[in-house]
């Protein structure tokens, strides 16, 4: 399991990180749940790998609690065939309650093609759910879906991540810009915190920063990080942590006095 984190751009802090799954694969190396998803979604397999991911993301965010250390709130990504499973709420909440873990130390990263697929009705009560829970919702891979606009009046979202197709053509002259533009200010208008993904380039943060953007990812800050090392720097207070993420919980209050 790696950890990517998520630099505030108000704070400067890492308030949130990523957690990915990496197949190591005998002669490809090391593979990203990206490529291997659909053989992931093609025999089911969601349902096991989610048991080995979130008990590892649940232990280690006890640890840390337990041990008083200060830490980010932990992103998972949720694949289409689990949100289609009418128990899968359940089996979340449960999984969080074995470790003590409460679920405003969780996102959940939700790519928006799930809404197009077949089943979209137990998709949207099942984000409803984990919403009300006091899970947070972030829409994955922003701009790259379908019918993206409706679905945000549809379904509790808590903030957007930006593609990182839209962030790498920053600064080239075409359409991503404007694109990437937009996006921020549509996010800013509905009190939607916004996370700029794949970014590798000072330009591609300043762009960013400079259109309001609230959170960064990408290989600029820093690449995933294996879970043990991130751990470790967590610990030797590497990420300048505020566990407390401000900006959302204003947000999310504005949103709800609307
Ligand atoms: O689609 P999703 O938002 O889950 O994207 C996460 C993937 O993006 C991970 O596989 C991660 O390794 C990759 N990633 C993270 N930062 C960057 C970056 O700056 N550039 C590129 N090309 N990929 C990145
Ligand atoms: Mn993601």
């Amino acid at each position: 399991m790696f950890l990517q984190p998520i630099f505030s751009f108000r704070t400067g802090r890492v308030e949130y990180a990523e957690s990915l799954i990496r197949w190591r694969h005998k002669e490809r190396g090391l593979i990203s749940a990206g490529e291997f998803i659909d053989i992931i979604d093609e025999f089911q397999m969601a349902g096991h790998l989610e048991v080995v991911l979130y008990r590892q993301v649940f232990s280690l965010l006890a640890a840390w609690r337990d041990e008083g250390v200060e830490y980010p709130v932990v992103t998972l990504n949720v694949s289409g065939v689990n949100l289609r499973q009418a128990d899968f709420c359940e089996r979340l909440i449960k999984c969080a309650q074995l470790y003590g873990i409460k679920p405003d130390k969780i996102a959940l990263e939700i790519l928006e093609t799930v809404f197009v697929d077949r089943g979209a009705d137990t998709v949207i009560s099942n984000i409803r759910k984990l919403s009300t829970l006091g899970f947070t919702i972030l829409l994955d891979d922003f701009g790259t879906g379908y019918a993206s606009l409706s679905h945000l009046m549809e379904i509790p979202v808590d903030g957007i991540k930006i593609d990182k197709s839209f962030v790498q053509d920053v600064g080239k002259g075409g359409a991503s810009e404007q694109i990437a533009s937009a996006v921020l200010s549509l996010a800013q208008d509905l009190n939607l915190m916004t996370v700029g993904e794949g970014i590798e380039s000072a330009d591609q943060l300043a762009y960013l920063e400079l259109k309001g953007c609230d959170f960064g990812q990408g290989y600029h800050f820093s690449r995933p990080i294996e879970m043990q090392e991130f751990d470790t720097l967590l610990r030797a207070g590497a990420f300048g942590l505020n566990s407390d993420s401000v900006s959302l919980r204003v947000r999310r209050a504005a949103r709800h006095a609307n």
